[in-house]
């Protein structure tokens, strides 16, 4: 399942490539089961709050959180951030670790990152509402998240649709070939809050919309602008994004939160030092490798519980330009 050398080939001249059917839709299970237990848990509490009439517990994967958004538009709000987690990122059960660690994912990783692979807690579950204002994500580089040290260096997002995404309910677009022309100016304070690259600041380059199946996967860089409009069905357009480097490339896997006080230069620092890095993959040290959930949760934890602060890269507010 690793990249075949044109595959590759297109990867770093068009910014993205596009891999079918990477997960099936049994690979796809464990995930979309452990959502469907919080949205059970939280719908059991919003209908016993009068918030809800009804569990639609008979309903698929696909629909259920549409329906519960259609009837009460703050539950399937409450819902998604319970999903979501704290800080947006803050799932971290077993069938997260298990859908990072998947095997032919990880071989596409090492095609671009090399053997020795650091996963990122900087992974994202999106559920994209209709109407959902939060769910729209403004044009924008991963690099403009990360500390500016890292911009020349290769992140790999893999963007992991649940549910088929489509034009209709919000589908990820990208501007190809661009990625080689570095960091655009981004400002804070855009669409929900989200860091923004202004339309009239783009590059000139015509942006291709990627409709997907769920199990497909997009491998973009870190300097692939991209973003995904309006959800206009009736049902969420339900993803994942997860995040992997080479070994090479600054990470705090191993490295003990409180080693990152204010007077530390960035430039020493991991690329985005609130979260933890971890070991997925290290040939010479298989030990280092994070494979159990439980090791998972600890790693995590122990940067939620002390989490170091994100030193500013100087992006100015929208609304200043
Ligand atoms: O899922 C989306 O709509 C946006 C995802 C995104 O911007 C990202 O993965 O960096």
């Amino acid at each position: 399942m690793s990249l075949t050398a044109k595959e590759l080939r297109l990867f770093h001249a068009q910014g993205y490539l596009l891999k079918p059917g990477l997960f099936s839709d049994e690979d796809l299970q464990p995930l979309r089961a452990a959502i469907s237990e919080i949205i059970d848990r939280e719908a059991r509490a919003l209908r016993s709050e009068g918030e809800l009439t009804q569990l639609f517990a008979d309903e698929p994967f696909g629909r259920r959180l549409g329906c519960i958004n259609a009837e009460n538009p703050a539950a399937g709000q409450r819902i998604a951030l319970a999903v979501m987690g704290k800080g947006g990122g803050g799932f971290k059960g077993p069938a997260m670790l298990q859908t990072i660690r998947h095997a032919p994912l990880l071989s596409c990783i090492e095609s671009l990152v090399g053997p020795d692979i650091v996963g990122s807690s900087v992974y994202r579950i999106r559920p994209k509402l209709p109407g959902w204002d939060r769910g729209e994500v403004p044009w924008h580089q991963d690099a403009g998240y990360t500390l500016a040290h890292c911009d020349r260096h290769l992140i790999v997002t893999c963007w992991l649709p649940l549910v088929d995404a489509t034009l209709e309910n919000g589908c990820l677009h990208v501007i190809p070939t661009v990625h080689r022309d570095g960091i655009l100016r981004h400002y804070t304070g855009g669409r929900a809050n989200f860091l923004e690259v202004p339309d009239d600041q783009l590059p000139a380059v015509e942006p291709v919309p990627l409709p997907m199946k769920a199990g497909d996967v997009l491998l973009l860089t870190n300097l692939t602008p991209h973003a995904s409009f309006a959800n206009r069905s009736d049902t969420v357009r339900w993803s994942i994004d997860l995040r992997y480097q080479g070994a090479d490339v600054p990470n705090n896997a191993g490295e003990d939160p409180a080693a990152y006080t204010p007077e530390r230069d960035p430039v020493t620092m991991a690329c985005y030092p609130p979260e933890a890095d971890f070991v997925i993959r290290n040939p010479r040290d298989p030990a280092r490798e994070v494979r159990s959930a439980e090791h998972f949760r600890q790693v995590r934890a122990r940067y939620e519980d002390n989490r170091p602060p994100m030193p500013g890269r100087g992006w100015t507010p929208l609304h200043h330009r």
